[in-house]
């Protein structure tokens, strides 16, 4: 069934929270991964708020699904979506990536609830969501394995290893997405090693690929609607999306990859988001 329009308002509203917050803890932290946490944020909103069955009180229930931000960097903005969910107590945030924290920049799964495996080092998140999925067939459960992969990221051959397996073992309980923000570290993709055609490379490697507007909540909900029927193939979800999405003098500029803010940088980009929403909602 499509989100209804107060589903599409309430992901809304809760991607405009987010965003704040993810601009907040690059304030408090003194840098980080402003960019790619900012691209993420509508699709990571959309599993969060609606479509992930999880529950933050017991963060090792057995029938949960699992979601894996391979593209570990964004953990920022990842860890301010999993406290928003009670995993944890939020205020430990304005010590995120400081000495004694149980953050580092990369989420690490034996210190943050909620975060199913460390990621960091680029290229592993596919192949672990893969043996997930794999996971659930062999032991006849029915909860889902999400992933997220940055374009960047696809640099790594692991992924088409991964993503090789994934399509031989018919993992229909697995939904991947690409943040396609077109920008890694150090500049365009496209100009550093060419991805495209993309979805031509995952058809081809045996996936159901979708190519949407990632930051249209509408669009994700659809993709994952029809990603949950897949019945014989992983699904591929390749979002459109810009990196530093809602902050305009961070939009779409590589060297926002990692950056710190001043007060006056992060009240601006704080009017950047509202602004932005007061147009969509
Ligand atoms: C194996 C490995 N090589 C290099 C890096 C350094 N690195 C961190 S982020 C990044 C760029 C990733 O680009 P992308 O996946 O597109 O991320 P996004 O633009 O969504 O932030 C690189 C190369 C790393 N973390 N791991």
């Amino acid at each position: 069934m499509p989100l209804s329009k107060d589903e599409i308002k309430m992901l809304n509203s809760k991607a405009q929270e987010i965003r704040k917050k993810i601009v907040d803890i690059t304030f408090t932290a003194g840098g980080g991964h402003v960019g790619g946490s900012l691209s993420q944020t509508d699709v990571l909103v959309a599993l969060y708020y609606k479509y992930l069955k999880i529950d933050p009180s017991k963060p090792d229930w057995e029938d949960r699904d699992r979601f894996i931000l391979s593209k570990g960097h964004g953990g920022l903005g990842w860890a301010a979506i999993l406290g928003d969910k009670g995993y944890f107590d939020t205020s430990l945030l304005k010590n995120f990536n400081k000495t004694g924290s149980p953050f580092g920049m990369h989420l690490d799964s034996l210190k943050v609830p909620g975060c199913d495996a460390s990621t960091g080092s680029l290229g592993h998140g596919l192949a672990i969501a893969t043996g997930l999925a794999k996971g659930a067939k062999l032991k006849g459960k029915k909860w889902k394995t999400c992933v997220m992969v940055g374009d960047g990221e696809l640099c790594e051959g692991s992924n088409w290893e991964a993503a090789i397996i994934a399509a031989r073992n018919k993992l229909n309980n697995l939904i991947g997405f690409v943040d396609r923000n077109k920008n890694m570290i150090d500049g365009p993709t496209e100009e550093i090693s060419q991805l495209e055609p993309l979805a031509d490379k995952f058809v081809a490697f045996g996936w159901n690929v979708m190519s949407i507007d990632g930051h249209d909540m509408a669009k994700i909900g659809e993709a994952i609607e029809k990603a949950l029927k897949s019945r014989t193939k992983p699904t591929m979800i390749i979002c459109d999306t810009i990196k530093g999405k809602c902050v305009d003098f961070m939009e779409d500029d590589p060297t926002w990859h990692y950056g710190g803010l001043d007060s006056d940088k992060r009240d601006q980009a704080f009017e950047c988001i509202d602004k932005y929403y007061s147009k969509i909602k």
